[in-house]
């Protein structure tokens, strides 16, 4: 794989998924106009949109089509803008600075945080249940909110986020650390392939199985280097702030691996996905590229 080819990638699906949500968000001129303007203000942006484009790289490994992908992969952007929004919340991280500019509650105001994160999440479902732009009968949208709904409700991400917060100050194993991330984090990229291989006609449950433990082990890789990043990453490329995790006394893969562990640890589960994807032809090769830009990148 060339640089270009994942950046071309990227850039490909980062540009259709920021249209479509241009598209499917409340202008800030409809009522009420303030709560629409958090709400565009904190889903459009410097965002990676990681997971949108493995929303549009799982489902094109099983030859589903890129404009019946539009909709999940915004779906799992509103869902993911939503948790940074209340994330950032002072009751929660209590943050500054996300995607390069001020938090959503510095900008706007906590109360209007607090509604656009909600109006985030019921945006989500909405698109899942009721856009024409994918082909889907009821009974697979009826799937594809329920893979949603259990990785964004309290046995995935809120269930991660509250593991996160009472182990806050506290020391955990790495098997605690593990199951934390699994939900906080893993459960969102999960549902990303999920709803992307949801959109394929009549796919091999072989291959399915494999992106299922592909994604698996790349929403482990991503919080590994998450943490690392935290300590090695250049806040401006971050463009959050960086330390937070020590500063607040929170268990991370390299306070109990150590950097370099850590570092070992992100590039055994790359390899682990990659092999994952051997019954795959060359369709998946984007998820082969995003399994490296996920463990190599800087921000
Ligand atoms: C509030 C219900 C609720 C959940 C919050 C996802 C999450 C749970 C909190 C985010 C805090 C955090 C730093 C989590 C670690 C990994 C992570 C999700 C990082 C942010 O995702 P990126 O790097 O962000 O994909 P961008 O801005 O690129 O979209």
């Amino acid at each position: 794989m060339s640089d270009n080819q994942l950046e071309n990638y990227l850039d490909r699906c980062r540009a259709r998924v920021e249209a479509a949500l241009n598209e499917y968000l409340p202008l800030e001129s409809i009522q009420p106009t303030r709560l629409h303007a958090a709400m565009r203000y904190a889903a459009l942006g410097n965002g990676k949109r990681v997971r949108p484009v493995l929303v549009y790289a799982a489902g094109e490994a099983l030859s589903a089509s890129e404009d019946a992908l539009d909709a999940p992969a915004c779906a799992v952007e509103l869902i993911h803008t939503y948790s940074l929004v209340h994330d950032d919340l002072p009751a929660m991280d209590n943050d500054d600075l996300r995607r390069g500019r001020k938090t959503c509650h510095r900008e706007f105001d906590e109360a209007t945080a607090i509604l656009a994160g909600d109006a985030l999440q019921s945006l989500a479902f909405k698109i899942l249940a009721w856009d024409k732009t994918m082909p889907a009968n009821a009974e697979t949208r009826i799937s594809m909110i329920e893979s949603l709904a259990m990785a964004t409700g309290s046995r995935g991400m809120a269930g991660g986020q509250a593991l996160d917060l009472a182990a806050t100050g506290r020391e955990i194993n790495l098997t605690e650390l593990e199951n934390m991330h699994i939900h906080k984090t893993g459960a969102l990229i999960r549902a990303s392939v999920q709803l992307g291989t949801l959109q394929a006609a009549d796919p091999d449950p072989e291959h399915v199985r494999g992106l299922d433990h592909y994604a698996k082990c790349i929403g482990l890789a991503f919080q590994v280097v998450d943490d690392i990043l935290d300590i090695e990453g250049d806040p401006e490329s971050l463009g959050k702030t960086k330390g937070k995790d020590m500063a607040n006394n929170k268990p991370t893969y390299p306070s109990l691996l150590g950097l370099e562990g850590s570092h070992r640890m992100a590039k055994r589960l790359q390899q682990e996905a990659l092999d994952s994807l051997c019954p795959l032809d060359a369709k998946a090769d984007p998820l082969r590229w995003l399994a490296g830009y996920i463990v190599d990148r800087s921000r």
